[in-house]
């Protein structure tokens, strides 16, 4: 039999772990013939709930779960991990400035990213999601010194596949025949979802849905704002799309991105695109034997310049508040 994967999961009490643990363990990320090993990280007053989500992946008789360890100390949970997949993080409560929200999870991201420096395996790749999910990545990124600063990416996932499904909805096209989707920049309001590089059945999307108004108007906003649609509606914030999203973006950056395809990650900028390197933005990637590659010589025009150079400044702000605070 085969060694287990090492998957770290934090905030694995929460409701984006209530669905991603399960579709871990049950082989969406590793397949039907990889066994997986579950290290769970929560805070202490949270490991009672989490207790209770071990015994429901116990019912579950996964024959893909190898076993299942649960903690609150980050060095024992992250020992040997292959893949830590930073979900929990601090919320922002009422009355909260965005300053305490920076520090709070600055705590948090600090430790994590000093944790996983001392005690990950040697190949390990860790995707954040917990939010503000790029400037977390770049805390934990500055924080872990000898892991490699292109092991570590936030999650544009979501919004990536949520402007897939739109732009499916609006051409009438299945969400299969939708390629070479970018998110640019940051996992927020200011980010920038460009069909100018996408494709529908192999044409350029931009040309075939031939509409400027729906793009500005209609496109861009309802991605970007779709997370705060999410929550208007089911009074809680994305879960179960936010754990299929995580899988989908560790899925591509361990095995690969299809041929003719991309996907989007947030990255360290190696000044791609004019980005200012070190930032964590988001760009169009190819992957293959578990590195990503930023894509290349894409043609930017006017209106792209300007939304990917909104969203780069939103974090050149979020980075500047970070050092200042001594957290990076
Ligand atoms: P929940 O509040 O349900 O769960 C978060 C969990 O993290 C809690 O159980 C909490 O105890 C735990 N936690 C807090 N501090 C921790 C620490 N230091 N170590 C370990 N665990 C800790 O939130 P949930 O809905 O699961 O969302 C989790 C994070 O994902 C949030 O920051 C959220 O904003 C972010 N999201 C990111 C998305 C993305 O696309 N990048 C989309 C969905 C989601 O909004």
């Amino acid at each position: 039999s085969t060694t287990p994967v090492k998957v770290a999961v934090t905030g694995a009490a929460g409701q984006i772990g209530y669905s991603l643990l399960f579709r871990l363990a049950s082989g969406s990320l590793l397949g039907p013939d990889t066994p997986i090993q579950l290290q769970l990280l929560e805070i202490t007053p949270a490991l009672k709930a989490l207790e209770g989500v071990v015994m429901e992946l116990d019912d579950c008789a996964f024959p893909t779960l190898a076993g299942v360890e649960i903690g609150d100390d980050a060095e024992k949970i992250f020992d040997g991990v292959n893949l830590a997949l930073l979900v929990g993080a601090r919320p922002r409560g009422p009355g909260m400035e965005r300053g305490d929200l920076l520090e709070a999870n600055g705590a948090i991201f600090t430790a994590q990213g000093k944790a996983l420096n001392k005690v990950a395996a040697s190949d390990v790749r860790i995707g954040v999601t917990g939010n503000p999910a790029n400037t977390n990545a770049l805390i934990a990124m500055t924080n872990a010194p000898d892991i490699p600063k292109e092991r570590f990416s936030a999650l544009t996932r979501l919004d990536h596949n949520r402007a897939i499904s739109q732009l499916a909805a609006k051409t009438g096209a299945s969400v299969t025949d939708i390629k070479k989707m970018t998110i640019w920049g940051n996992h927020s309001a200011t980010q920038y979802p460009d069909i100018f590089h996408a494709e529908v059945g192999g044409k350029n999307a931009a040309e075939t849905v031939n509409d400027q108004a729906w793009i500005e108007n209609d496109f861009i906003p309802t991605v970007a704002k779709r997370g705060a649609a999410i929550i208007e509606a089911r009074g809680s914030s994305s879960a179960a799309s936010a754990a299929s999203a995580t899988i989908d973006a560790a899925h591509d950056w361990l095995f690969g991105t299809p041929e003719g395809d991309w996907a989007s990650m947030a990255v360290v900028s190696d000044g791609s695109y004019g980005i200012p390197e070190g930032l964590i933005y988001s760009f169009p990637v190819t992957t293959t034997g578990g590195d990503w590659s930023i894509v290349q010589g894409l043609e930017i025009d006017d209106f792209s310049r300007a939304r990917m150079d909104a969203t780069a400044a939103e974090l050149i702000e979020e980075r500047d508040a970070v050092k200042e605070l001594g957290l990076i």
